[in-house]
Order: C-alpha cells, then sequence, then structure tokens
C-alpha cells in the first residue's frame, strides 16, 4: 500500500510514523485511518524487525483531531460516530497500546482533539517547548474519545481531566508536563533529534521486557495489589527464560554493556 497521508520508514529497528497532512494540521481522515492500519500491522509483524515505534507530526501541527471538513452539517443532519469510532479511532489507539514495543511521541505543535488522545497513548511522549494540547470536544458538544477520558484522569487525577474535557482550554507544553500528561518538555529544534535518540536507544533495549513492562502498568489500574504481584511473578518467570536477561546478567557480571537482542 502507497501512502499519501503520512510518511513511514523503519532503520535501525526504529519505524518512524509521520502524520502528514500539514495544512490541515495532520486531522485524521478515512485514508489516513486506513493507511495508519496498514503501517501499524507492519509495524507489529516481526519480520519487519521493528524494536521501537515514533509518532510524530509534519508541519507546525502534531495533530488536529478528526477532519472536520468530513463532518459537512446540513440543518437536522446526523451522522453515526459510532460507527467511525468503532472502525476507526478505536483500532488505532487499541493497536498503538497493544504493541509489543515502545512508542514515543514527539509533538511537534498544537494536539487537539483524538489528535491529544493519540499523544496520549504513546509510552514516552516528548513535546516540543512550542506545542500544544486541546481537549477540544466539548466545543464541538462531543465527549473525549479515543482514550483520553481513560487516559487524563489516569495521569493528571480527576480535577484535571474535569477541566480539561469540560472546559477544553488549550494548555501548554510547560504545563501538560507539570501535570503529568507526557514525559519531557524539549526545546523545539532539539525535539527530532531528541525523539530519534530515544526511539534509538529503546530499539537497543530487551524489547520483551519492555512489551511486559507496558503489559504490566496498563492492567495495575484495573488489578487489586494481590492480583498486581501474581502478574509480576508471572512475567517475571517468562522474563527469567529470556536470551535478554541471560545477557543482562552476563554483561553486568563481566563489567560491560549489555547487547540486547530482543529475544
Ligand atoms: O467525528 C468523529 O468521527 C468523532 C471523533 C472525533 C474525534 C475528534 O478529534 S473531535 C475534535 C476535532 N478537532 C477539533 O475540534 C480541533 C479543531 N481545530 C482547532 O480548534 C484549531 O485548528 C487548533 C486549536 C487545533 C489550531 O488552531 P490554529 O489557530 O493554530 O490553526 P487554525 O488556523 O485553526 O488551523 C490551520 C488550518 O488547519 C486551517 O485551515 P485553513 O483555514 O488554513 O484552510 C484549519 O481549518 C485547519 N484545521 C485545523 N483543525 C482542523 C482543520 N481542518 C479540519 N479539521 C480539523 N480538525
Amino acid at each position: 500500500m502507497s501512502y499519501s497521508t503520512i510518511l513511514f520508514d523503519v532503520a535501525d529497528g526504529v519505524a518512524t510514523l509521520t502524520l502528514n497532512r500539514p495544512d490541515k494540521l495532520n486531522a485524521f481522515t478515512a485514508e489516513m485511518h486506513a493507511e495508519l492500519r496498514d503501517a501499524l500491522g507492519k509495524v507489529a509483524d516481526p519480520a519487519t524487525g521493528c524494536r521501537a515505534l515514533l509518532i510524530t507530526g509534519a508541519g507546525r501541527g502534531f495533530c488536529a483531531g478528526q477532519d472536520l471538513t468530513q463532518r459537512q452539517m446540513t440543518e437536522n443532519a446526523s451522522i453515526d460516530l459510532g460507527e467511525t469510532i468503532d472502525k476507526q479511532f478505536n483500532p488505532l489507539i487499541r493497536s498503538l497500546r497493544s504493541l509489543a514495543l515502545p512508542v514515543v511521541g514527539a509533538i511537534n505543535g498544537v494536539a487537539a482533539g483524538a489528535g491529544m488522545s493519540l499523544a496520549l497513548a504513546c509510552d514516552i511522549t516528548l513535546a516540543a517547548r512550542s506545542a500544544s494540547f486541546l481537549q477540544a470536544f466539548a466545543r464541538l458538544g462531543l465527549v473525549p474519545d479515543s482514550g483520553s477520558t481513560f487516559f487524563l484522569p489516569r495521569l493528571a487525577g480527576e480535577a484535571r481531566a474535569r477541566g480539561l474535557a469540560m472546559l477544553a482550554e488549550k494548555i501548554s507544553a510547560e504545563q501538560a508536563a507539570q501535570w503529568g500528561l507526557i514525559w519531557k518538555v524539549v526545546d523545539d529544534d532539539k525535539l527530532t533529534a531528541e525523539a530519534v535518540a530515544l526511539a534509538r536507544h529503546l530499539a537497543t533495549q530487551p524489547t520483551k521486557g519492555l512489551a511486559m513492562i507496558k503489559h504490566a502498568l496498563d492492567q495495575s489500574s484495573a488489578n487489586t495489589l494481590d492480583q498486581q504481584l501474581d502478574l509480576e511473578r508471572d512475567l517475571q518467570r517468562t522474563l527469567g527464560h529470556s536470551a535478554d536477561y541471560r545477557e543482562g546478567v552476563k554483561a553486568f557480571l563481566e563489567k560491560r554493556p549489555p547487547k540486547f537482542t530482543g529475544r
């Protein structure tokens, strides 16, 4: 499949996915969703050799959420948004969160609506100092979707989640970092280099272990302590048989840097 709304490239174990509709601040269209689905399928395919994914946007925006020009409203128009959520946005967030490798978000500009949800769904999110975040949904009479009602209270706490979602006020990257919505803020001219370096570093790390860290953290808010302790035991048991664990211990004892293979 050739892509017209995204750029996709794999090098050195890192897949880079760039949303590429800069004139529309990389707003989502049905076509973009189809291309994202295809690209994420490649990232998940072990044959591609991806051990980390980097997501960013082209131009001055990261992603402005759903392209509203695809939602032209006539008097009394009514559209089944449940259908687009079910077929486009939910599969995107589900496939991102279930990727068995780390996902780095490099938020280069405004992230609004489902674009902000996408930023929150990444495992480690860096943002340019000039970037901003907007839960635009309430301005349209909608609820936050694409996981925002899940991520916001967990990351920022109830009070901030409610304020962000109901007031739909744009916040700065600094504010997003202070509230725990993202990992850190980087000077604009350093964002790409820092995000690429981070993704390359993660691609050299124990991929299986990182995937299981994601899994354990994803389960933790729904589990009791007992359930979580059992889960940690089970994951540790699996990882104890991995080549990367053997290499990690060996390298430590031999006082040399480890060479992880992701197995
Ligand atoms: O529909 C469903 O399937 C349900 C799912 C919904 C998920 C959602 O994401 S709902 C939320 C949709 N997104 C929004 O409501 C955000 C709308 N955009 C904005 O509020 C602002 O554009 C921003 C705050 C993001 C950025 O503002 P600013 O001043 O930096 O830029 P701008 O001038 O508004 O936008 C630049 C261009 O991008 C402009 O086009 P033009 O006039 O130069 O030709 C603008 O119309 C376009 N653009 C920005 N956002 C969207 C968009 N075009 C289509 N859809 C957009 N979402």
